[in-house]
């Protein structure tokens, strides 16, 4: 009995690892163990694994606003590695723990104060995290639980789907120029890929930060959905986008995406160069630390 059901499952796990099979929802009822739900986690992350859906909801949980460290992003691109690995896995929701953040974006006290070999760590990881998020073979979606400015926005276009909650107070854009520094020609050409060349020279000219509805009508994001509902909708646009042969879908991911990524893998270590060398620059230093200082200050 015992060896029956293990042969069923392992059957089934490899049909749904192969991507070749579709339809399956009733079979699925026939076939499937009770929901087998797991979890992993580490400091900065945490990974919710339903085995029978093939889904992985990762949420980030850097309170108080998922700011990017070294350590969230070296933790975020360990678990999404394991993910990518792990062949039952197809699709992933990226959203947050935290209520009305997504992501921050970079945290700005690892661009401050810190040594060269700092800052090229980080930025590493920087690219790391980008890199392994823009071409997952999972298909990524990207559940906006609140802001997301900057390198929180990366995030989210680097998926390949955006649902947002529709609160207008959570913005979401590259707003790097507002800090006095410049986003980095993937970051740009990530967002020309998602919205537009000239869409794209405004945003980020101007370092708009675009309110939820401004951003589904400019096009950031994809459908903006209740609050309450973010989870539950992007569960539903995970089922579409998983009817799709995994095959088919990876080979035309691929070819939309390469040559972005390609330009960053040839000037890996130069971009990491140009981040050093302009983020020491004192002027620049200047302007991350009086940011950094009006956001404390917000309060008093
Ligand atoms: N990094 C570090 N600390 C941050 C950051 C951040 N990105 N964002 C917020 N914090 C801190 C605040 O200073 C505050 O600290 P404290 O409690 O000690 O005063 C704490 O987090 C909570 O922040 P708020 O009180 O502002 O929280 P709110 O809930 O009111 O607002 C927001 C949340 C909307 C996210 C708001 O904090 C905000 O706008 N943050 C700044 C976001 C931002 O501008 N990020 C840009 C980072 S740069 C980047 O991602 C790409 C850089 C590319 C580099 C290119 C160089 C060449």
């Amino acid at each position: 009995m015992a060896a029956a059901a293990a042969t069923a499952s392992r059957a089934w796990r490899l049909l749904r690892g192969s991507g070749a099979f579709h339809g399956r929802a009733a079979i699925q009822r026939l076939w499937d163990p009770p929901a087998q739900r797991r979890l992993f986690s580490n400091n900065k992350i945490l990974v919710e694994l339903d085995e029978n859906t093939g889904v992985a909801v990762m949420k980030m949980k850097s309170p108080p606003v998922n700011s990017q460290t070294l350590e969230f992003l070296t933790e975020f691109s360990i678990s999404l590695e394991k993910l990518e690995n792990d062949r039952a896995y197809r699709g992933l929701i990226l959203t947050s723990a935290t209520p009305k953040i997504f992501s921050a974006g970079l945290d700005i006290t690892e661009m401050c104060g810190k040594s060269e070999e700092h800052y090229a760590e980080f930025w590493r990881a920087v690219q790391e995290m980008w890199l392994k998020l823009y071409m997952s073979r999972l298909v990524t979606i990207a559940a906006i639980n609140g802001s997301s400015p900057a390198g929180g926005c990366l995030m989210a276009v680097s998926c390949d789907y955006r649902i947002m909650a529709e609160n207008p107070k959570y913005g979401i854009g590259l707003n790097e120029t507002r800090l006095g520094i410049v986003a980095p020609f993937w970051f740009k050409d990530t967002m020309i890929n998602t919205i537009g060349h000239r869409a794209t020279e405004q945003a980020l000219q101007m370092g708009l930060l675009y309110p939820a509805p401004q951003a589904l009508s400019i096009g950031i994001v994809d459908q903006l959905v209740p609050e309450e509902k973010v989870q539950d909708v992007a569960a539903a646009a995970m089922t579409q986008w998983l009817a799709i042969p995994d095959h088919a879908r990876l080979i035309t991911k691929s070819a939309m995406r390469k040559p972005t990524v390609d330009r960053l893998l040839t000037h890996r270590e130069a971009d990491i160069q140009n981040f050093v060398s302009f983020i020491s620059r004192d002027s620049i230093q200047k302007s991350l630390q009086v940011y950094l200082e009006m956001l404390k200050g917000k309060k008093g």
